[in-house]
């Protein structure tokens, strides 16, 4: 290999235009799509170095940037087990993305020399995009990056972000997991869901209609293609097809925190359950207007408490001995907290933002069930669990069987907005309930996020899965003061890792004592 053609690529069509530097943070590079170019350039180059060291390992590339606005784009590596790229990595990306195009070969060649990188070897890279209209463009300057190197690079096209991960793991484990194709992807989830839910589409509470929010983004058309091959075994309405812009006033994270229906949306008969998906289909959330006019939502929090009570069950069911536990984050909600610890008696881990500290986590359970408050997270199963409950479904254990339907419905690579949603349904239905039974199971404490900015966001450290402030010293003690004056008063601050302002949390017994601490640990930390 010649490293010249990587730097030629480089100064002829992915010059550097932007020098600001970026880093490779919780969401991979994000930004403006007109200064990503190179940046992408160099990620197709970073994954097919990537895919040698891992001897041939497929990596996946994906091109999203979520539920950030249309101008946006970014990129994201996907390791060979369909996590998130490794932190050694992160720090080799920041790298390489920020060296100047003269520096680029002699970068690359550090890379290769530091990682006794077999140059020759095989590498293989998985690319996709969600539908953005600079996604192609920026597509085919990861696919120049693996050519530059000589990796072999597969295109998918439009696909939501949990394809990928899906598409990565199915393809590294042969098939074991699913055919690594879109239909395969299809093939495997319907199979399952259909089989759960047999022919009782209805049951109790739980009526045969939901209403779809696909942000503009690759969910809508994703779940458009689930549609046409279900069967009618789900009654889906789709809005936010793709005609608006992607993420604008409707998507999951417009719903969780602007806390109201989403643009486009018909007006539906009241307690109609609802679903929002955001622009990557990675999230997703539920909510509904009730007959006073009033919404509802039924976030992350209510998806994993759903989840962690309906396994439980089945894992008592099937008589196995399997041990389960939910991972949330500091933003869950105190009264969810409070409902899985003391009502369904699961244990509890806090773990920093960010889905790859989550995953983490959850590879500790034989059943791990983990969500972040904003509609992002899955189940993962042991192979141990995998093995017993087989073992089981084998001596002709009929929930045991049901069991293996319901691994097959969840992604178990990433959050996948619509697998969850496919399980929540499952749920539902075997429950027989409809929204109002599923919020009735506890109810939130009133919580407010708000953001400051400071000059620099990173004076702020923080320790305990983010709910201690470590630095500037004093700052904890002045945040206990302010969160002693209320009840139920919990508050914490951390820096974001996608934007330039640091997060104040708050939640209280009532929603004015909420909005009011918000506001004092604000003025804290201005
Ligand atoms: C990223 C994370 C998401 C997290 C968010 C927090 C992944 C794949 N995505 O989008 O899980 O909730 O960052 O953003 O890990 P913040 O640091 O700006 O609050
Ligand atoms: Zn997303």
């Amino acid at each position: 290999i010649n490293l010249r053609t990587v730097y030629a690529f480089a100064r002829e069509m992915y010059q550097k235009k932007s020098n600001a530097r970026i880093q490779y943070g919780t969401a991979g590079f994000r930004g403006n799509a007109d200064n990503l170019d190179s940046t992408m350039f160099r990620m197709g180059v970073l994954a097919t170095l990537r895919s040698r060291v891992l001897g041939g390992a497929v990596i996946g590339v994906m091109i999203t940037a979520s539920h950030n606005p249309e101008p946006d784009n970014g990129v994201k590596l996907i390791d060979p087990k369909g996590e998130m790229l490794d932190p050694s990595w992160e720090v080799i990306a920041t790298d390489l993305a920020n060296v100047t195009d003269q520096e680029l070969e002699e970068q690359v060649a550090k890379i290769i020399k530091e990682n006794n990188i077999d140059v020759s070897s095989s590498s293989n890279v998985y690319v996709g995009m969600d539908n953005r209209y600079h996604s192609p463009r920026l597509l085919k300057a990861v696919a120049d990056g693996v050519i530059a190197l000589k990796g072999n690079v597969k295109e998918f096209g439009i696909v939501t972000t949990p394809m990928m991960h899906y598409y990565v793991v199915a393809a590294n484990t042969k098939g074991a997991y699913g055919q690594p194709t879109e239909e395969g992807y299809y093939t495997k989830l319907i199979t399952a869901f259909n089989a759960l839910r047999g022919d009782k589409l209805e049951n109790g509470n739980y009526r045969n209609l939901l209403l779809f929010d696909g942000a503009n983004g690759v969910g809508a058309r994703k779940m458009l293609q689930f549609i046409k091959r279900m069967n009618n075994t789900l009654n889906v309405e789709v809005f936010n097809k793709g005609d608006g812009k992607i993420n604008h006033e409707c998507g999951a994270d417009h719903v969780k925190v602007q806390q109201k229906v989403p643009i486009c949306m018909p007006k539906a008969d009241p307690n109609t359950r609802c679903v929002s998906v955001d622009g990557d289909a990675d999230r997703v959330v539920y909510f509904f207007t009730d007959e006073n006019g009033t919404f509802h939502l039924l976030d992350g929090d209510r998806i994993a408490t759903l989840f962690a009570d309906y396994l439980m069950d089945m894992v008592k069911k099937c008589g196995l001995e399997l041990n389960l536990g939910l991972v949330q984050t500091a933003y869950a909600n105190g009264a969810s907290t409070d409902y899985i610890v003391n009502k369904l008696k699961v244990p509890v881990a806090c773990v920093p933002t960010g889905v790859k500290h989550l995953h983490h986590k959850a590879l500790e359970f034989d059943i791990g069930v983990y969500f972040e408050a904003n509609g992002h997270g899955t189940v993962i199963f042991s192979d141990n669990a995998k093995n017993l409950i087989k073992k089981a479904a084998g001596e002709g254990n009929i929930n045991a069987k049901q069991f293996l339907l319901i691994i097959d419905v969840i992604n178990e690579t990433v959050g996948d907005a619509i697998s969850d949603m496919l399980l929540v349904e499952t749920i539902l239905n075997h429950k027989g309930w409809d929204v109002k039974d599923w919020l009735g199971c506890y109810e939130d404490l009133p919580n407010l996020q708000l953001k400051v900015k400071v000059q620099d966001r990173n004076v702020i450290t923080t320790t305990d899965a983010e709910r201690i402030c470590v630095t500037p010293v004093g700052l904890q003690e002045a945040i206990n003061g302010a969160v002693a004056n209320y009840k139920r008063g919990r508050s914490f601050v951390r820096p974001s890792g996608t934007e330039d302002v640091v997060r104040v949390y708050a939640e209280a017994a009532t929603k004015e004592d909420c909005e009011s601490l918000a506001y004092d640990v604000g003025i804290l930390v201005h």
